[in-house]
């Protein structure tokens, strides 16, 4: 070969080396997301009523945050925020989801599988959604899900390759799988009507069929029933369609497998969105009766059986070196949030909160402190992390960690953590971050450092006592906790600490008015 020739072949193989390399750098990452799972509700967190030995495994071989978040107390702002890297009470409607909702997160937005995808990676979501699909209402058109049609836009919009999904909650109608753009398995000649009025008046609801149900409702959920179960909404058709309850752990675990599988000889993003332990809980009959706790515990039980087989999944196929694991939750406990699966009447010494005071709804630490696990066993050293970390800072982190740039005006309030998340000696995480409930409520903790303001709009707590009926307690507008002395946020000492109470409202008035805190 020519000298030229063989400089030129030289210099082509070692620019495909630097590439494989390159490549072969970029790990997997899989986020693993339960829904409403509290502090207190796995054993690697304290729990001493029920064992959740896979969950514990990632922590034994990973990082476990005891400062881990979610950004707000409830789904769809917490989700909205993990994907976009913005505090969700920036953007209206990002409160609860109804089931008709039209897409909340617009295409154009950046979000944590657009960076990734753009870095080369093959992205999907499996589960639970509740971040709405289709065009914004018109004049002329109603906008939101076109059941029938194709479900656009969605995830495939905002930077997913694929999706497959439980559309809202599943306690919200329709329950039916939603694969790309469209419904699964849907036959044209029984079309699904989805809608907020019932549909006729012999219509078998909750109210007028509650005896025949399977597990009773105890606040709202009385429309529609499907598996002997009344929902929020209305629906009819679609009867091929439809799943049940019982069967969609194994799906999500069915389906993410596929998709690993089919990527296995590149990085891949898996966000895997697990419906437990939301409401109704109706966990696998294999796990039904598992625990002493009811369904909640037995749902937990079943999520931990999901965090396990994807575990298996990568073992087997020799990617567990190569894939960070982000185990966490979208906001804190309840136990009774609608149906009377005995949650309260069977919750003995179990706390779900763990130390924490609040759950689901509050902006005290129960509410969006909860579990928070990282493992990548080549990168990670085993330990435990008092570092502050929240799931809004995964664009960013995640970005970082896959060499993407995230521009200025992107992930606004998404912080570069990633060497915290990754357990690197010295690393710091935040110094502060905003929790919000559920709206534009106006209510908002803010932690900096030890010291924790809470800001109520409304001038009530909901959810404050996790192990009784959901509640709205009355409250001063502000209160102060000192974290480091008072954990469980029972003293306010707004009072004794004026000067630091002036500082931290100042604090967060500021980073709600900047428009952007990174
Ligand atoms: C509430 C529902 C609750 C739950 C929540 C959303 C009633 C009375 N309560 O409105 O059951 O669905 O919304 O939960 O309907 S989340 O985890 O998806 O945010
Ligand atoms: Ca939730």
């Amino acid at each position: 070969m020519p000298l030229n020739r063989f400089r030129y072949f030289l210099f082509s193989c070692l620019t495909l080396m630097a590439a494989t390399l390159v490549a072969q750098d970029k790990p997997n990452v899989i986020v693993i997301m339960a829904d409403d799972l509290g502090y207190g509700d796995v054993s690697c967190y304290g729990a001493t009523e029920l064992e959740t030995p896979n969950i514990d495994r990632l922590a034994a071989e990973g990082q476990r945050f005891t400062s881990g978040y979610c950004s707000a107390s409830t789904c769809t702002p917490t989700r909205y925020s993990m994907l976009t890297g913005n505090y969700a009470f920036r953007t209206k409607r990002t409160g609860i989801a109804p089931p008709s909702a039209p897409a909340i997160i617009k295409p154009g937005v950046e979000t944590v599988a657009s960076l990734l995808q753009k870095a080369g990676y093959k992205t999907a979501v499996i589960g639970k959604w509740h971040l709405g699909l289709g065009k914004e209402s018109t004049k002329s058109d109603p906008g939101g899900p076109d059941w029938n049609g194709e479900l656009n836009p969605g995830p495939l919009e905002i930077g997913f390759d694929h999706c497959f999904l439980l559309p809202t909650t599943n306690d919200r109608v329709p329950q039916v799988y939603v694969e790309d753009h469209r419904v699964l398995n849907l036959d044209p000649k029984d079309p699904l009507w989805v809608g907020r009025k019932k549909p006729s008046a012999d219509h078998p609801t909750g109210i007028t069929h509650r005896s025949t149900l399977k597990m009773d409702w105890s606040h709202g959920h009385n429309a529609t029933i499907h598996n002997g179960i009344s929902r929020i909404g209305f629906y009819t058709g679609g009867h091929a369609a439809r799943f049940r309850d019982e069967d969609l752990a194994d799906k999500w675990v069915e389906k993410s497998n596929e998709f690993m599988e089919a990527n296995q000889d590149n990085p891949f993003f898996l966000f895997f969105s697990s419906h437990d332990i939301h409401v109704p809980r109706i966990p696998h009959e294999r796990f039904q009766g598992k625990t002493e706790l009811g369904f909640r515990g037995d749902a937990i039980i079943q999520l931990d059986w999901c965090v396990g087989e994807i575990m298996k999944t990568l073992d087997r196929l020799k990617l567990t070196d190569k894939t960070l694991v982000v185990f966490c939750s979208d906001n804190g406990p309840v136990l009774d949030d609608g149906y009377a699966d005995g949650a309260i009447e069977k919750i003995g010494k179990h706390r779900a909160g763990g130390p924490f005071t609040g759950g689901k709804y509050s902006v005290y630490e129960g509410g969006t402190r909860t579990p928070f696990i990282t493992r990548w066993p080549t990168r990670i050293k085993p330990g435990v992390s008092d570092e502050m970390v929240c799931t809004i800072d995964l664009p960013s982190s995640l970005a970082a960690l896959a060499g993407q740039k995230v521009e200025d005006k992107d992930c606004v309030d998404s912080h570069n953590v990633i060497d915290a998340l990754l357990g690197k000696p010295g690393a710091t995480g935040r110094d502060h971050l905003v929790q919000q409930d559920n709206g534009a409520s106006g209510t908002y903790g803010l932690r900096e450092g030890d010291w924790k303001l809470q800001r109520y709009g409304k001038k009530r707590a909901r959810n404050i006592v996790v192990e009784a009926k959901l509640a709205n307690t009355a409250v001063d507008e502000f209160q102060l906790f000192n974290l480091a002395k008072d954990p469980g946020e029972k003293e306010n000492v707004l009072k004794e600490n004026p000067e630091v109470a002036k500082k931290m409202k100042a604090k967060l008035n500021q980073i709600i008015e900047d428009g952007r805190s990174r």
